[in-house]
């Protein structure tokens, strides 16, 4: 039995580990949900504990909740030769970190705004509000662009896929397959980190292990 064990929910920010644990090497099991009026059933959010949110990863009696925090926990206790996140002190490690960090308190955040009022507002324009909250989005993802043009390779840092690229990937993809505050606007540069991801043989391991699309 691995003693590792990923509560996967599909459509969700869980690719994000399984693509990592594959960069890992790890051998690991899967835990997969459809979801049930959008949300995780019942049996994962109680198995799982915590806020009940997905991706958690279990390593042996340890639970772990937090795409982020579940990168640089596999990252400092699995990846002994720093590949996909340098080791503490290094300069780079808060080069990549930055990215971890801003795929979910920037990136997400702006994004699901924009979805969180499609679902939810109920009164007034809701176009509106989403042309007022594009315009975050837009910001972001023109960083993204110039970011990876300045890049000496296909990914965030280079030809190496890093910790940044794992975080950095699913939001990409989801900002485009959403539609959120794109509005109709392409980053060519974006578009084609997107497919360079998924065409890594780690990306496309993961997905066919767990079964994630959009
Ligand atoms: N910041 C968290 C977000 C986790 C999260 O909100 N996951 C969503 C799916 S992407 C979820 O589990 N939703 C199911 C539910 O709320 O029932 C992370 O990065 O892991």
């Amino acid at each position: 039995m691995p003693q590792l064990t990923l509560y996967f929910l599909q459509a969700s920010r869980s690719i994000r580990v399984a693509w990592l644990l594959e960069e890992l090497g790890l051998d690991y099991e899967v835990k997969f949900a459809d979801r049930e009026n959008g949300a995780a059933p019942k049996w994962m959010k109680e198995e799982a504990g915590g806020l009940g949110k997905f991706p958690t990863l279990k390593d042996g009696d340890l639970l772990l909740y937090e795409s982020g925090n579940i990168t640089e926990y596999l990252c400092d206790t699995y990846d002994k030769e720093h590949r996909l996140l340098p080791a503490v002190g290094d300069p780079k490690r808060y080069a990549v970190l930055q990215w971890v960090h801003a795929a979910e308190a920037t990136y997400a955040l702006h994004a699901l705004a924009i979805l969180y009022c499609r679902w939810f507002q109920k009164d007034g324009d809701v176009t509106t509000t989403e042309e007022g909250l594009s315009g975050n989005v837009r910001k972001d993802m023109a960083l993204l662009n110039s970011s990876l043009t300045r890049s000496q390779g296909k990914f965030l840092f280079g030809d190496e896929v890093t910790a940044a690229d794992t975080m950095m990937e699913f939001v990409a993809d989801f900002v485009f397959a959403r539609g959120l505050g794109t509005k109709g606007q392409t980053w060519p540069r974006v578009e084609q980190y997107v497919m360079d991801c998924q065409a890594m043989p780690t990306w496309q391991k993961a997905q066919k292990k767990t079964g994630h699309k959009l």
